[in-house]
């Protein structure tokens, strides 16, 4: 009986079938954006089939199966070609009489798998290694899919450097009336979406419901950039209004319970930054990433030296000018502040220069306070954060994850490295966006929170530069 209250049977389905190790799974992985899917280097890595769907809103719009490589091609199609000539609108049932028969045969488990879900309905997608010479062994498994009379396209995957692409072409076009090229691992957003127009020219009762696929995903797409725009801001304001407060015994603070302030003030902004990474890949459906070192050491000389003077294209006269109309900074100041680049660095090492952040004015640079003093109850009182390339270190790091997140495919299993110096240096936010940014960085020192408006000016300027990095 049909079930009209859900799409349960009603959405496009795809088996994704062919030889062993050609990168069936990471075609899956990336055409569902689901990072579960298992992929390997050894030929076998998925041994029974399993549906991927791809779900929005709790609604499936499509749903890819992951199946094992044929093992035993050519005894399935003897076995297929024994049977009393039928005629080609009979073919499927034969191979649905082969599964049958063989269901409980462990020869033809791989086999078995992969012809279910295409007898169950799923269209077929072929995937061969276009990087490696065509040869006509594959014909065996062609003429199988053929006889299987289910919609069917063709995808050469490069897995090397060679390109055999015409070869296969010349071959494929015999089975296949579309053969695509497409790449799981560098896969854009852009190339989902034209091999999904592909995909929906397949079967005429699919057409529609993949073109509305492609517009939800497009919808989708855009969501998230917006979500993940709001994560960064979230974060950036959070992070530089922080004020840190810890409770002192005596008059004055010692040296040690200072010490501990600026740790657990470190601490903090580590915690906020590392939440808004879990945030952005969730956004972006990354479930397992591995990261190579993510913290907020800032103790990356490359990264404040001298040479780059500049973050973001913050010349040193520029740094004063901002500095001086914060208002953060007078006389004296501007030296420290020139310095600060490799103070702040100094004061966040912690242990080994721990005495040099006090000794060149940590307190200028987190303003340190005691509060309290007549309520009986002291406290060390640390933030909001005075160092004026702080910010952009802040949201330089925070765009380079979210758009080495948002690019990623979800067939990628390699870990990813955070650590990339050039991106900092790269003029990824201009001195107009800066201005911008600036006056609510201003505020945010002052500790007042900035006005909607410019809030809205901020967002804006994020999103600039983050579609910026989207599109390179
Ligand atoms: N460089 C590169 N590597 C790829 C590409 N596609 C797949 N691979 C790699 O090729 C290997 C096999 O990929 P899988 O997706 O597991 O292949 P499969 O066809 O599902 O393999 P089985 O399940 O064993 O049949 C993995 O190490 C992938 O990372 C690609 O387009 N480029
Ligand atoms: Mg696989």
């Amino acid at each position: 009986m049909r079930n009209n209250k859900e799409n349960v049977n009603d959405y496009p389905k795809f088996a994704v079938v062919g030889h062993p190790n050609k990168g069936k799974s990471s075609i899956v992985s990336s055409l569902a954006l689901d990072d579960s899917v298992q992929i390997g280097d050894t030929p076998g890595t998925t041994q029974i089939k399993r549906g991927f769907p791809l779900k929005v809103d709790g609604k499936i719009i499509y749903e890819l199966f992951d199946t094992p490589g044929f093992q035993r091609a050519r005894r399935v199609l003897a076995w297929l070609n024994e049977q009393d000539a039928v005629s080609a609108d009979k073919r499927s049932d034969v191979v649905r009489e082969f599964v049958a028969t063989h269901r409980h045969d462990d020869k033809f488990r791989d086999e078995i798998e992969l012809l279910e879900p295409i007898l169950d309905g799923a269209g077929i997608i072929y995937v061969v290694d276009a990087s490696k010479p065509y040869g006509p062994e594959y014909e065996v498994e062609m003429e199988i899919l053929r006889w299987c009379g289910q919609p069917s396209m063709a995808i050469l995957n490069l897995i090397g450097d060679e390109d055999y692409r015409d070869q296969w072409k010349s071959a494929l076009g015999h089975y296949f009336r579309m053969v695509r090229t497409f790449n799981p691992i560098e896969a854009t957003f852009r190339d989902h979406m034209d091999l999904l127009e592909s995909m929906a020219q397949l079967k005429e009762e699919w057409t529609k419901e993949i073109k509305v696929a492609i517009t939800i995903l497009d919808e989708l797409h855009q969501q998230k950039v917006e979500q993940t725009i709001d994560a960064i801001v979230d974060n950036m304001i959070k992070t530089l209004s922080l004020v840190y407060k810890q409770e002192i015994k005596g008059e004055k603070a010692t040296s040690k319970e200072e010490e501990d302030a600026k740790q657990g003030y470190r601490q903090q902004i580590m915690e906020y930054e590392k939440a808004q990474e879990k945030a952005i890949e969730f956004i972006w459906n990354h479930r397992s990433i591995e990261k190579i070192e993510n913290v907020l050491v800032l103790d990356e000389v490359g990264l404040f030296s001298k040479e780059s003077a500049s973050i973001f294209g913050l010349s040193q006269n520029e740094l004063i000018l901002t500095g001086a109309s914060a208002g953060a900074i007078t006389g004296a100041g501007v030296d420290l502040m020139l310095a600060g680049h490799t103070l702040f660095i100094a004061s966040l090492v912690g242990g080994v220069v721990g005495g040099v952040g006090a000794m060149f004015g940590f307190n200028n640079l987190y303003s340190l306070e005691i509060l309290g003093q007549n309520l009986g109850k002291r406290e060390l009182s640390i933030g909001p954060m005075k160092n004026l390339n702080f910010p952009y270190i802040l949201l330089g790091r925070a765009l380079y994850h979210a758009s080495v997140i948002a690019k990623r495919s979800h067939a990628l299993r390699e870990s990813i490295k955070l650590e990339d110096e050039e991106f900092y240096t790269e003029q990824i936010i201009n001195t107009e966006m800066r201005k911008k940014l600036e006056k609510v960085h201003i505020q945010l020192r002052k500790g007042e929170g900035p006005s909607n408006e410019l809030l809205d000016e901020y967002k804006k300027v994020i999103s600039r530069s983050f579609l910026g990095l989207l599109r390179e």
